[in-house]
């Protein structure tokens, strides 16, 4: 199989390695360059893998199979065609498509744009303009305080290990994709934030995101 990523460290992507690493399937990458003008992912070739132009893709080895963009849903499909990473019940495997639609909704778009204007696209904020900044600013870390609020769990109750059920599963790795990065582009943590992501860093398999060529952002 083939993941289309980007050259520099995108979490989408990331979130499909560390899937593919965790389920130890050895898969090649290509790599586009989204800071080109235009970007390689809004090219002809690349829009008849994916329409809408972006990366992660995953492309299978059936050459029946279509191309299947959009993060979550790749990572969806092979928890669930491994197996593994996903809990067996249905409102298991409901709760854990809450994260992602959560992840996707009210995290993603917040945290990673911040990312990304910070480390690759600075004149964004400019463009911007204060008060949206500010906006992104205060959605991404209400998200951040949702993940806390349920981590730390009921009053009286011990904190939760996990997302969903006593263990891994693929709302761990969505969510932590771009959380990882949080606080070094201002956002705070809360302790049990903290614990969860070291506890997932601590998984046997894991490893981390690709290192950025420009050497602009850390992580
Ligand atoms: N909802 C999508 C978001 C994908 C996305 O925004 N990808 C970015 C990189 S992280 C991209 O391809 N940007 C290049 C472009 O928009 O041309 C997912 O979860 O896969």
């Amino acid at each position: 199989m083939r993941l289309y990523e980007s050259s520099i460290p995108s979490g989408n992507a990331y979130k499909v390695s560390l899937l593919l690493s965790h389920l130890n399937i050895p898969f090649e990458t290509t790599s586009l360059d989204i800071l080109a003008t235009p970007p390689e992912t809004r090219r002809p070739e690349f829009l008849k893998i994916n329409r809408n132009g972006r990366i992660p893709v995953l492309v299978l080895d059936d050459p029946n199979t279509p191309p299947l963009a959009e993060s979550n849903a790749i990572i969806f499909y092979l928890a669930e065609t491994y197996g593994r990473f996903l809990p067996t019940t249905a409102l298991g495997r409901a709760q854990v498509l809450q994260w992602l639609f959560f992840e996707q909704y009210s995290h993603e778009p917040y945290i990673a744009a911040l990312k990304y204007w910070t480390y690759w696209a600075p004149e964004q904020f400019e463009e911007r303009g204060e008060k949206e900044v500010k906006r992104i600013k205060e959605r991404g870390q209400a998200a951040l305080d949702v993940m806390e609020g349920h981590l730390k769990g009921e009053e009286g109750e011990a904190p939760r290990e996990w997302f969903v059920g006593n263990g891994m599963t693929i709302a761990d790795i969505a969510l932590y994709a771009y959380t990882q990065s949080a606080e070094m582009i201002g956002f705070t943590l809360g302790e049990n934030v903290k614990a969860w992501l070291e506890r997932v860093r601590n998984q046997e398999g894991h490893v981390r995101i690709r290192k950025d060529p420009l050497g602009k952002c850390p992580l």
